[in-house]
């Protein structure tokens, strides 16, 4: 064996040869903060991966989970369900824009995604329009790593490997990520709208007619932060309905506060078909995504013989009990808290942040909204990805504080309910080692 590889854990996107020169491994969390294996306490600028909202061990979240977990452990999720499930179905229906009263529970972002392009599909073909079968992502856009989300994902070396298993008939749109014009915009940058076109374009070259759907995050988040242009989303809508084609947010990150909002289509005002989300449905205490659709869609898969499955797709854990009581409790959380307005109230001082990076000399640009940002760095010549790596490792060693990145870009995920002071602690930090990096 590689003696470099004696770790039995073969670890998600990690560079695990790297990792296990030097182990960072966690082993408990309260609050904004986590605790390592030898007792040292970090602060968490990421909310664990976007996930953990309202912080670590919520003490409701917690009691609600070892209620659930003694009473109803586990139910048979076919032809069957559980009280739980239905409860929070009917919660998180009830915080979505108007007519979305449906929604489909998975176990994760990736499941999300694969259920809501299935069933953009099955919708088409009970109307009778089977032949709508093309699906159109983004560059740079990421829906998770399965066959589907891969396929319309923009993400280069989440698909390289896979080329040839990629779904077929998918187009992507471009990305809008423009530094040249509009670096270091605060929010929403100003220019990009005309790239909502490309959608047009794709409608002419097939025909709209045979495009099923349209996916993007509102926000692209994984690939550094890249606020919409104003009035794109509202064009993708516009081009979708002339066209019929279903428009998908893919709001896993997005969802649940992140941009101060129940969700991004709320924020946006922009209501698409359908809505994927995971991470904050359940505060990532227990895994579990939910996908919502328009009631439209809902109502197309309700004809045939009523004896019959409608959809056939599920998981085993769709709906699972505990992971539905812990969802419950973070909606409860949510509203008693009012932890969407505390984000919303956080965002100009994380903007505030984030830009005081604009002047050094590292940086190429600073991309904000909601709680959502990056600090992107210049690569080094000749080794892009190391500069950012050592931020992240000299944070969480000599700075006791867990800051991601993705390659050479900072990605910031505070917690819905930060202290501003911690915050802001953790932004000098981020300085004070940006300035000993070469
Ligand atoms: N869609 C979006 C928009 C996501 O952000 C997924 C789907 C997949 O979710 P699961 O639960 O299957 O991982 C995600 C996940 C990052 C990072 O560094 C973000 C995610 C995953 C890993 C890293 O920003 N988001």
């Amino acid at each position: 064996m590689n003696a470099a590889v004696d770790n039995p854990y073969w670890m998600p996107f990690t560079a695990n040869r790297d990792f296990n020169k030097k182990p960072r491994i966690i082993s408990a969390a309260e609050g904004h903060w986590y605790t390592t294996s030898d007792g040292t306490r970090l602060y968490d600028t990421f909310s664990g991966l976007w996930t953990s909202g309202l912080g670590h061990c919520h003490p409701k979240i917690v009691a609600a989970v070892q209620e659930q977990v003694a009473k109803l452990d586990y139910c048979i999720t076919f032809q069957v369900t559980n009280d739980k499930a239905l409860a929070l179905a009917e919660r998180v229906t009830s915080m979505a824009p108007d007519g979305i009263s449906h929604c489909f529970f998975t176990n994760s972002g990736s499941e999300s995604v694969d259920t809501a392009l299935k069933i953009a599909l099955g919708y088409h073909r009970a109307r009778g329009e089977g032949n709508r079968s093309r699906l159109i992502g983004r560059e740079k856009g990421y829906h998770g790593v399965n066959f589907g989300g891969m396929s319309v994902g923009g993400m280069v070396p989440n698909r390289k490997v896979f080329s040839a298993a990629l779904l077929p008939g998918v187009d992507h749109l471009r990305h809008t990520l423009d530094i040249e014009r509009n670096a270091f915009s605060r929010g929403l940058p100003e220019h990009g709208i005309e790239l909502a076109e490309d959608l047009e374009r794709l409608c002419q070259l097939h025909d709209g007619s045979n495009i099923a759907a349209v996916i993007v995050e509102p926000v692209p988040g994984s690939a550094g932060i890249i606020p919409p242009p104003p009035g794109y989303l509202e064009r993708l809508r516009e081009i979708c309905d002339a066209h019929g084609i279903l428009l998908i947010f893919d709001e896993v990150i997005a969802a649940f506060g992140r941009l101060g909002a129940p969700f991004g289509a709320t924020r946006f005002g922009v209501t698409p078909d359908i809505i994927t989300t995971a991470k904050g449905l359940t505060n990532g205490v227990i895994p579990m995504g939910a996908v919502l659709v328009r009631d439209k869609i809902f109502d197309a898969f309700m004809n045939g013989p009523e004896h019959m499955i409608e959809l056939f797709h599920g998981y085993t854990y769709s709906g699972h009990p505990v992971a539905a009581a812990a969802g419950l409790a973070v909606m409860d959380v949510y509203d008693e808290e009012g932890t969407f307005e505390q984000a919303r109230a956080l965002e100009q001082h994380f903007e505030d942040l984030l830009h005081s990076f604009a002047d050094h000399e590292h940086v190429i640009d600073v991309r904000n909204i909601g709680l959502m940002g990056a600090i992107e760095l210049a690569p080094r010549a000749g080794a892009p990805g190391q500069r950012g790596l050592e931020v992240h490792k000299r944070c969480f060693w000599d700075e006791n504080l867990v800051v991601r990145n993705g390659m050479d870009l900072l990605q910031f995920s505070p917690f819905l309910n930060s202290d501003p002071d911690e915050m802001q602690q953790s932004f000098e930090t981020v300085r004070r080692v940006l300035d000993k990096v070469a």
